[in-house]
C-alpha cells in the first residue's frame, strides 16, 4: 500500500473508532467554492490592509471603507456554494456520535452545505451587531449601508465579525475549548494556524497548553505542512475537496 493510501487508512480507522469528534476549518475548507483564502495575498487582503478593514480601529477610522470591504464580501460569498469538503464533513457528522464543527470562516458554508453542530467561532458575513443596543441580527447576504443603521434605536451597525484585538464571544469560545478538551478525534482542515486563540485549540485537544487530558488523535487536511502539523498524527496533503470525501468513503467502509 502506497505511503499516502496507508495514512487515509490510518486516519479512517482513528474516525471510525471515534465516539466524539471536534472539527476545526479555516480559510481553506472554502477555497475550493471560490473563497480567497486569508494569508494568500502576502498581509494584503483582497487588495485592503488588515489594519484598515479588520480591526476596530479600522472601522472607527473610516466606517464606509469597511462596510465597502464587507459588503463585496457578502456579494462574493452570496454567489459561491459549498464544495465536496463541506460536504464530507456533514457526512462525518451524520455518522458520528458527539460531533462538533469549529469554523473560523465567517462564509456560513458549512451551514449551507447542511453541518448542524457549528459554533462560528469568528463570527459570520450574515450578521450585524448595533454599536448602540448590542442587537445581533441575521440580514442574509444581501447589500447594506452605505451607512447601516439600527432599526430599533437609529445607532451605526457594524458587522458581527471578530476583528484583529477584539474577543471572541465567550459562550462560543467556551463551547470551542470544551469540545477540543473532550474529543478522541481532532480533524484540522484548511488553517494554516496561525491566527488565535483558534489555533490553540490543536494544543488543547492534544493535552498540552498546561491543559491535562489524554492526548486526542489530531488529524490535518491541508494543501501544505502548517503551525498544525507539529501536532498531527496524520497529515493528509492534498485540497480538501479531494482529500475530505476520500477520507470519508474509507470511514463509511464496513470495518
Ligand atoms: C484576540 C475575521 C485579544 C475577519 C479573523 C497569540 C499569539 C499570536 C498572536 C496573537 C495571540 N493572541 C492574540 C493575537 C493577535 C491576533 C492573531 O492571532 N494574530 C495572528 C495573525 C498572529 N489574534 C487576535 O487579534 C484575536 N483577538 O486575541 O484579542 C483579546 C482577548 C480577550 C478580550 C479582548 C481582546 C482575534 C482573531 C480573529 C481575527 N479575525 N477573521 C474576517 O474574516 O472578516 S481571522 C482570519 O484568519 C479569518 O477568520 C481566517 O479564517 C483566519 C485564520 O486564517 P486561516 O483560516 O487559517 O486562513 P489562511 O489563509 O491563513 O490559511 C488557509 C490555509 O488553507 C493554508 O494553510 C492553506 O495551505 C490551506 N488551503 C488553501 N487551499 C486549500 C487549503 N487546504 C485544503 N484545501 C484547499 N483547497
Ligand atoms: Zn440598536
Amino acid at each position: 500500500m502506497a505511503d499516502t493510501e496507508r495514512e487515509f487508512a490510518k486516519a479512517a480507522s482513528f474516525l471510525k473508532q471515534a465516539r466524539r469528534v471536534a472539527v476545526l476549518t479555516g480559510a481553506g475548507v472554502s477555497a475550493e467554492s471560490g473563497v480567497p483564502t486569508f494569508r494568500a495575498a502576502d498581509g494584503l487582503w483582497e487588495g485592503h490592509r488588515i489594519e484598515d478593514v479588520a480591526t476596530p480601529q479600522g472601522f472607527a477610522r473610516n466606517p464606509d471603507l469597511v462596510w465597502r470591504f464587507y459588503n463585496e464580501r457578502r456579494a462574493n460569498v452570496a454567489k459561491v456554494a459549498p464544495n465536496p469538503g463541506h460536504e464530507a464533513l456533514v457526512k462525518l457528522e451524520q455518522r458520528s456520535g458527539e460531533f462538533t464543527l469549529i469554523t473560523q470562516n465567517v462564509d456560513g458554508l458549512h451551514l449551507v452545505a447542511g453541518s448542524k453542530n457549528v459554533l462560528e467561532i469568528h463570527g459570520s458575513l450574515r450578521q450585524t451587531r448595533c454599536l448602540g443596543c448590542a442587537e445581533v441580527v441575521d440580514r442574509g447576504l444581501a447589500e447594506l449601508g452605505p451607512k447601516p443603521l439600527c432599526p430599533s434605536c437609529g445607532a451605526r451597525l457594524r458587522p458581527h465579525i471578530v476583528w484583529f484585538g477584539e474577543g471572541l464571544p465567550e459562550d462560543v469560545w467556551q463551547a470551542s475549548f470544551r469540545a477540543a478538551a473532550a474529543c478522541d478525534v481532532f480533524l484540522v482542515v484548511g488553517t494554516s494556524a496561525v491566527v488565535h486563540p483558534a489555533a490553540s485549540l490543536i494544543p488543547i485537544a492534544r493535552g498540552e497548553a498546561g491543559f491535562d487530558r489524554v492526548p486526542a488523535i489530531v488529524i490535518e487536511c491541508n494543501l501544505t505542512r502548517t503551525e498544525a502539523s507539529s501536532y498531527a498524527d496524520v497529515t493528509l496533503l492534498g485540497p480538501s475537496g479531494v482529500t475530505l470525501p476520500r477520507l470519508l468513503e474509507l470511514v463509511e467502509q464496513p470495518i
